[in-house]
């Protein structure tokens, strides 16, 4: 929570008001702090499409718990992702005490 904390002012007093994310401001964070998630949707009308979402008493500025909607929605974004992602993925608890690694190795 603190790191999100000192995220979210590190940009919010760079224009404007320091308490709140301008247009500008927010996309620099998307961009800078959420590059590798956005991936292709790294565009303009991505970072509009947030702002406007994000906006949601519309005076333009980002405050600090629209922000924190906005870390809420992508978590469960991305735990929804690791859910799906992990059902592939068997548990295997009885062998890492025994030659665990050394299968892991054999495999790759
Ligand atoms: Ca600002
Ligand atoms: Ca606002």
């Amino acid at each position: 929570m603190q790191m999100l904390i000192k995220t979210f002012h590190k940009y919010s007093g760079k224009e404007g008001d320091k308490y709140t994310l301008s247009r500008g401001e927010l996309k620099e964070l998307l961009l800078e702090e959420l590059g590798s998630y956005l991936g292709s949707s790294k565009d303009n009308e991505a970072v509009e499409k947030v702002m406007n979402d994000l906006d949601a008493n519309n005076d333009g500025e980002v405050d600090f718990t629209e922000f924190i909607i906005l870390m809420g929605a992508l978590t469960v974004a991305c735990n929804d992702f690791f859910l799906e992602y992990k059902t592939d993925d068997k548990p295997k608890d009885g062998e890492s005490a025994g030659g665990g690694e050394k299968s892991e190795m054999e495999r790759v």
